[in-house]
């Protein structure tokens, strides 16, 4: 497992593109709606890490949520995993209440599932694996 990219919740995807093509020097490499999580991606490479800046895509968005509630800011932190299936396993035994247990569709050809932030010390963590990698 290593971290496989932090998320952080923006209210204005255009303007933060910009501030963190300069924050980085460097260029956002791609661009994606994830349209089941309403959400607008855009990626940095930072290493084998990467920062996701999401953007809302309507009012029902959780990102619009959140930042109405707590500001912009960090939103998650997504760790990459083997084998998703087995993990789903492993934490439902160990107490952990999956926010999905069924994975969905993530940005970056990913398949992803959410652990409450209440769970996990305050952090939405997500845990994803390549579509492909299994
Ligand atoms: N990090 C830390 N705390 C968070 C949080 C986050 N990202 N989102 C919500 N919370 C906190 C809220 O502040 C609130 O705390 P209090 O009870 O102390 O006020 C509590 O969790 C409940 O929040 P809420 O606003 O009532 O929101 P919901 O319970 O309706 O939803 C959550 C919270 C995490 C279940 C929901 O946002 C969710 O399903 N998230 C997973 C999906 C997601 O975030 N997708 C976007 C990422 C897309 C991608 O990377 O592909």
């Amino acid at each position: 497992m290593h971290i496989d990219h932090i998320g952080i919740a923006v209210s204005d995807l255009e303007s933060a593109i910009s501030t963190y093509e300069k924050l980085l020097n460097r260029t956002c490499y791609k661009r994606e709606v994830v349209a089941e999580q309403s959400v607008e991606t855009a990626f940095f490479k930072t290493g084998e890490s990467k920062v996701e800046l999401l953007g809302a895509t309507n009012s029902e968005s959780v990102i619009r949520k959140f930042i109405s509630k707590r500001g912009e800011g960090l939103h998650h932190v997504a760790f990459e995993v083997n084998n998703l299936e087995k993990e789903i396993t492993r934490l439902k035994k160990e107490g952990f209440t999956l926010l999905n247990e069924t994975p969905s569709a993530g940005a970056d050809n990913k398949k992803i599932v959410f652990l409450h932030p209440k769970e996990s010390n305050g952090v939405l963590v997500e845990l994803c694996q390549t579509v492909g990698d299994d």
